[in-house]
């Protein structure tokens, strides 16, 4: 994309209502507007990172089992009536009518349409287990949206639904995808530890919450440092192997985590005194196991093996996909702007032309720019060399390919590494090589 063509409108004034980074520099880079309390239009850039991050969150969920749907956001009253939760839910459900005055609501979360979907599909234990899962809007009336997209009131997640057989089953299911989560995080760029946490309104008894660590986070939080030690992008465990799987509770088990709800004091003091770690976390996923309570509430069977019906055993489990796009943000920035983790960077790198107009600046950008005109961001304008800097910057690209007329003739290009601040003098083949142009 060529900046001087680009919609990329970056705000020069932090706005007020913005009081932590990860909000105000979102406003200021050009990746969100809003458009009403906690309802945001995403801009260009913004889009392309919540994609990013959607189309990590969908490959290891398909790596996993997981098979994608797109259920609707409009849902109808009825099927909450019939699991208890119309009335239970409160406020915080935005409850629509339309003309023949039925009454509908915007989807906060999916676990009765998923559960009447799979009822009126799936009728034998021999079809189990099965895992569906969707990336959709929700809306939910938050009562204090606030830190932009991070507690919105319209979110994009990710909302995933396991059936099993057993309790048993239902166990790996639930181990197998944290062991998924924990991948996803790893590629996203951000430390995600998993905690134990209140079921809430969800119900259920086994639960966790991911979160990303950051002193802006809402939940104080509490775990052995050994969690900040895990390499998950280089573990050994399969999730296809129930061996494995065990492994994977034995050392949630063994290394404590948990949000303040669920804090234990006890068990806190048998955590060596030099591994005890507190703080603050974001909370950007969250798993829970809930057995039968909505396959029974909403009478939901399948015949077993010896012909008898069952309530299949079920867990959800949700990943905030917009939320996302914050927490990476809150977790990665500087005084200067974001730092996005390659993965998710809207832009690969971007091409900073220092002096627009000079034939052997204007070639060589050119020359690098239609290596990968889609992933990269040629920064075009005629503005001062000044202004560029601190825009590529605030955008956070991993790469800054920066190029004068003094280099350019001497076929010359300067590199910047947007996390380390390195600057790296290299030939046009070499710098092509160093941000995989080649
Ligand atoms: N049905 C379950 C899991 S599928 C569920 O809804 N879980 S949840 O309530 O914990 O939401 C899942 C994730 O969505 C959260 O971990 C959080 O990352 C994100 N989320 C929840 N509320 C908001 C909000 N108001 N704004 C942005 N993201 C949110």
């Amino acid at each position: 994309m060529r900046l001087s063509q680009a919609f990329q409108p970056t705000l020069k004034e932090i706005p007020a209502e913005a009081q932590i980074a990860s909000h105000r520099l979102m406003l200021r880079a050009g990746l969100v507007r809003q458009t009403a309390s906690g309802i945001y239009t995403w801009l260009p850039a913004g889009l392309r990172v919540l994609r990013r991050i959607a189309t990590i969150v969908r490959e290891e969920q398909d790596a996993v089992g997981g098979q994608e749907v797109l259920m609707p956001t409009l849902q109808s009253a009825d099927l909450w009536k019939r699991s208890g939760r119309y009335d239970a839910y409160g406020p915080e459900m935005l409850r629509i009518q339309d003309r023949q005055k039925r009454e509908l609501l915007y989807g906060p979360t999916n676990e009765e349409m998923v559960t009447d979907l799979f009822g009126s599909t799936v009728k034998s234990y021999r079809e189990l287990p099965k895992t569906l899962y969707h990336i959709q809007w929700k809306f939910r009336d938050e009562i204090r949206p606030r830190f932009g997209v991070m507690r919105g009131r319209e979110f994009y997640m990710k909302d995933g639904y396991s059936f099993d057989a057993s309790y048993e089953e239902a166990g790996y299911s639930y181990f197998r995808m944290m062991l998924s989560y924990l991948r996803i995080f790893h590629r996203l760029g951000v430390k995600a530890v998993p905690m134990a946490a209140d079921t809430g309104p969800i119900g259920g008894d086994l639960s966790h919450e991911f979160l990303v660590l950051a002193p802006t986070g809402e939940s104080e939080v509490f775990y052995h440092h050994d969690w900040d030690l895990m390499d998950w992008g280089t573990s050994p465990l399969d999730p296809q192997k129930s061996e494995d799987l065990d492994a994977l509770k034995e050392i949630v088990s063994k290394t404590y985590s948990a949000t303040d709800e669920k804090h234990d004091e006890a068990s806190w003091q048998n955590v060596p005194e030099d591994k005890r770690r507190s703080g603050r976390g974001i909370e950007v996923g969250h798993i829970f196991y809930f057995g039968t309570k909505y396959t029974e509430a909403m009478g939901v069977s399948v015949s077993g093996a010896d012909g008898t019906a069952f309530h299949p055993h079920m867990g959800s489990y949700g990943i905030g996909v917009s939320r996302l796009v914050g927490a990476i943000i809150e977790a990665s920035h500087d005084d200067h702007g974001i730092i996005w983790p390659d993965n998710v960077a809207p832009y690969r790198a971007a091409i900073l032309n220092l002096r627009p107009g000079d034939e052997s600046c204007d070639a060589l950008c050119e020359r690098f720019y239609q290596c990968d005109p889609e992933g990269l961001l040629y920064d075009d304008r005629s503005e001062r060399a000044g202004v560029k800097f601190n825009d590529a910057d605030l955008m956070g690209h991993p790469w800054q390919i920066i190029i004068g007329p003094r280099g350019a003739k001497n076929g010359m290009v300067e590199l910047k590494r947007r996390a380390t601040g390195e600057r790296l003098e290299l030939s046009v083949d070499e710098a092509l090589a160093k941000v995989g142009l080649n």
